[in-house]
């Protein structure tokens, strides 16, 4: 049998569309999963009748694999990175390629280029944007790391990004963390992108005292213009969306959002090097202040706001 062109570990959506996506685009994937049972469930259900092929073990997997090997992972970003990279490193040689393409931090991936590379082997953080349809139908890849790498994964990664004009969504970010560098970034736009949006729908909501259906409208007209973008575009779909009371949605929906850390970490660094970036900053205070306003309730009698339980320093720091 043919080795595989590369290895992908962990199969949940994510992992499995990416697997999905290389197998289309002509590279023979070995999947495998630390809980082995979802190998078997994916060949048999997902992956049938294509290329992909199963491993059991790590030792399996990577005896199955092309020289120099690459390994993706797409795990839970901290210690099962690491400890994938324990288990590997013994089973892998100096021109080996490990890839992330997991939410890590950046700062994490610098690490462990460093101390891969002290071992020969080398190491690419990757950012993988576009979610579980991008994964399966083309994603932004942004791979970073040991340089050494990037000519023996371009091909697969250029291959199954999405293409604009012709042009991948991929290329080399540089060196150690710099792939999940972006990808924090990246992600840290999207906060100041969507803060920009709360605040133009508060202006025209109470200041304008605009209907919804005149917001989607000004929405709309201006996803023709050079505000033309995914989040504009959603923005007019959900101030139409309309409940099986058949009244708007969005009205009752609580005024809240949480956060995962991206826009966080891009703000701190944004401190430490010096570079104003206020607009994010101001995104992740705004969804701050949204989920303290969530602790607070309305006493109905008087229609005074009151906290509803004082919080402790530590209880605030949350995120
Ligand atoms: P699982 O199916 O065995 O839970 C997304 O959660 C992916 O990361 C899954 O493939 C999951 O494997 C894997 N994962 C999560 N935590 C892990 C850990 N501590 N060690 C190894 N894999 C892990």
């Amino acid at each position: 049998m043919a080795q595989a062109d590369i290895a992908l570990i962990g199969l949940a959506v994510m992992g499995q569309n990416l697997v999905l996506n290389m197998n289309d685009h002509g590279f023979v994937v070995c999947a495998f999963n630390r809980t082995v049972s979802k190998v078997d469930s994916f060949l048999a259900n997902e992956a049938k009748g294509t290329q992909v092929v199963g491993a059991h073990s790590l030792q399996e997997m990577v005896s199955k694999l092309k020289k120099p090997r690459r390994v993706m992972m797409l795990v839970k970003a901290g210690q099962a990175v690491d400890d994938f990279i324990n288990q590997l490193i013994p089973l892998l040689e100096p021109g080996d390629i490990i890839i992330d393409g997991g939410n890590s931090e950046y700062r994490d991936s610098t690490r462990r280029c460093k101390d891969l590379k002290a071992r020969g082997i080398l190491f690419v953080g990757s950012g993988v944007s576009g979610g579980e349809d991008g994964a399966r139908y083309g994603p932004s890849l942004m791979p970073g790391g040991d340089p050494a790498a990037w000519p023996h994964i371009k091909p697969i990664f250029q291959s199954i990004a999405a293409q604009v004009e012709g042009e991948p969504c991929c290329d080399w970010v540089g060196e150690e963390g710099a792939g999940h560098f972006v990808k924090m970034v990246h992600n840290g736009i999207e906060y100041g992108d969507m803060q920009l949006i709360c605040e133009a729908y508060h202006l025209m909501k109470d200041v304008l005292c605009m209907e919804q259906d005149e917001m989607a409208k000004a929405f709309e007209d201006w996803n023709k213009t050079e505000l033309d973008s995914f989040l504009i575009e959603i923005t007019a779909d959900i101030l139409k969306f309309r409940d099986t009371d058949s009244k708007h949605l969005l009205p009752k929906i609580r005024d809240t959002a949480g956060q995962k850390g991206t826009g966080k970490w891009t703000a701190i660094s944004a401190l430490e090097f010096g570079i104003p970036v206020t607009l994010i900053g101001e995104a992740v205070f705004a969804r701050c202040l949204s989920s303290l306003k969530e602790e607070r309730i309305v006493h109905p009698s008087t229609n005074s706001c009151h906290s509803s339980r004082r919080r402790t320093p530590s209880e605030l720091r949350t995120h």
